[in-house]
């Protein structure tokens, strides 16, 4: 009978799923998955750090559909990797997080980097970060484990998943198995019709969009069932990307970034809320305040937790996948595209604003972002980080195509959209991938520039640096009168760090020059960092928050 090793067979299997780049640190206890990962003609991307290489697994996942995987050692590289794996869940991206422990058949010995309850426990570690944490103690049992963890990273809300398996189980020579990638089932609400009741009756309705939409791909549904029953529609800060900003019944974003035109149409009073992909957190509803609340609240999620939690409105809960429930919405009520010159427009009150005056040391945030918005070509896509440089381009940066803003308002891991930036651009390396962040950001994560150099991934980099973090200055300064532990008494030179790493960089203080960097940048097709030094004193629109 045909025999063959554990790493071998695992090797195959992802190779038979797509999955062109695996991303981790080598450690003696991975290293025999990692040779048949290249012997199988796999591209193994070597991250800087192993939560680097979660995020870049992430991204991977996002852009390419497939897959992530993610590889660290046992003991710290597996550690390292729990920060990615916590952004991984609150991105719902199915991503498997393979550890491993010096060897099964001595555990219970003093072992260096051991894995188990002797050593660092890094399956209880995963549990609350995961769907699904387990270690694999024989070889007989991998598949059955195997088909386990791609159930639950594929079943309902996806995500991340973890195995631990160890080395000694990693070359057991047992019976070859192929595994196929389950199937989503797409559950459907039984209370369709009470939407379709609520929605005929309502006369001043909203939408508010969340990354659900993202996550279901939902843009065409939300689009129709928008213009069908001519329903203004604003997004979360991480629903930023799935409506496009020229629509017009386009109000922009809500919440922590909001723009004024969606602030003043709930302001002056709705009677329905459709809720879209969104648990509603703190930063979506910042600046909502309780006499703005709405008559009725539809509910669309897949997760009940949050349901009815933020918002004490009457709510009608409708379960299950978000673009399965609108696409028997638009079929049992025979909705088809409209013509765009019968919409209403909602989207008048765009405020003029003059261009803050420019010198020669620094730019304004908000006129870097609005560069980008200029020069970027309309699909470019944009993973925006955690800190204010996000919030300026949730704010005032135009989406001309759905799909192409990822932003994380629940987790909001800094650098996560570094290594994300850099797992997309290796998924679609012919889509123009751009990271915004900051300078807090990168001293977290920039390492992974070289990653992103050495893997030849030609991110764009957009480091809008103003010597400090400045979303948790700003907060301190307006909220506790005191900043503490935010500020970069010197500063760090961007361009020169990415320099070091072998990337294409930039300095800029200007627009001008931030234009002429973006242009070189686009041509170049290399990983290229554009430093801005922006002005640290201009305040930006992270303020509602209490
Ligand atoms: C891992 C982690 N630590 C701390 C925070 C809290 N935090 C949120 S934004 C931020 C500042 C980020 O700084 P930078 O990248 O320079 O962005 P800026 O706000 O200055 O634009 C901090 C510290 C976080 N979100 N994640």
């Amino acid at each position: 009978m045909e025999i063959e090793k554990v790493c071998a067979i695992l090797a195959k299997n992802l190779k038979k799923w797509g999955v062109s780049h695996v991303f981790g640190i080598p450690g003696k206890a991975v290293v025999p998955l990692i040779v048949e990962i290249d012997n199988m003609g796999l591209n193994f991307v070597l991250s800087k750090h192993e939560c680097g290489a979660g995020y870049e697994a992430a991204g991977y996942s996002l852009l390419s559909g497939k897959i992530g995987i993610a590889i660290g050692t046992s003991g710290p590289g597996g550690t390292n990797l729990l920060t990615a794996a916590g952004q991984a869940k609150a991105s719902h991206l199915p991503v498997v997080f393979i550890t491993g422990h010096p060897s099964i058949k001595d555990t219970g010995k003093a072992l260096g980097q051991d894995s188990t309850p002797f050593g660092t426990d890094l399956v209880e570690m995963f549990k609350p970060v995961t769907k699904f944490s387990a270690r694999v103690e024989r070889g007989d049992l991998v598949e059955s484990y195997v088909n386990h963890a791609l159930e639950k990273a594929f079943s309902g809300v996806k995500g991340p998943v973890h195995l631990l398996i160890p080395a000694d189980v990693l070359v057991e020579e047992i019976t070859p198995f192929e595994i196929e990638l389950p199937d989503p089932h797409h559950v459907v609400s039984q209370k369709l019709n009470e939407v379709i009741v609520l929605l005929n009756k309502a006369e001043r309705p909203v939408m508010f969009l969340g990354k659900g939409v993202h996550s279901s791909k939902a843009y065409e549904e939300v689009k129709l069932i928008a213009e069908h029953w001519s329903i203004p529609v604003m997004t979360t800060p991480g629903g930023k990307g799935t409506f496009i900003s020229t629509h017009p019944l386009s109000l922009g974003a809500f919440g922590l970034g909001g723009r004024d035109e969606a602030h003043h149409y709930i302001e002056q009073g709705i009677d329905l809320m459709l809720v879209l992909g969104t648990k509603l957190s703190d930063m979506s509803l910042a600046g909502f305040k309780e006499s703005s609340y709405p008559d009725q609240v539809i509910h669309f999620d897949y997760d009940p937790t949050f349901v009815r939690k933020s918002l004490k409105v009457p709510t009608l809960f409708i379960s299950g996948d978000l673009k399965s429930n609108l696409q028997m919405i638009i079929i049992n009520n025979h909705i088809h595209k409209k013509d765009k010159a019968s919409l209403l427009s909602v989207n008048q009150t765009n405020t003029f604003r003059e261009k803050e005056e420019e010198n020669d040391l620094f730019m304004s945030s908000q006129n870097a972002v609005e560069m980008m918005n200029y020069i970027l070509p309309k699909d470019t896509i944009i993973f925006g980080d955690d800190g204010s440089h996000s919030f300026y381009a949730i704010k005032h940066f135009d989406i001309k195509e759905t799909g192409t803003f990822f932003f994380d308002d629940v987790f909001g891991a800094m650098g996560n959209a570094i290594g994300y930036s850099i797992g997309a651009k290796l998924a679609a390396p012919d889509k123009n991938i751009v990271c915004l962040t900051g300078d807090g950001c990168m001293l977290m994560h920039g390492t992974e520039i070289s990653t992103a150099v050495n893997s030849r991934a030609a991110v764009i980099f957009i480091v809008l640096n103003n010597s400090g973090l400045d979303m948790v200055r700003q907060g301190m300064k307006a909220h506790v009168g005191k900043i503490v532990g935010t500020e970069l008494e010197v500063p760090v030179d961007i361009s020169q760090y990415a320099h070091s790493m072998g990337a294409l960089s930039f300095k800029c203080r200007s627009s001008n020059q931030l234009k002429e960097a973006l242009i070189k940048a686009l041509m170049s097709n290399v990983t290229a960092v554009i430093e801005v030094i922006v002005n640290r004193n201009e305040i930006p629109p992270t303020m509602k928050r209490g």
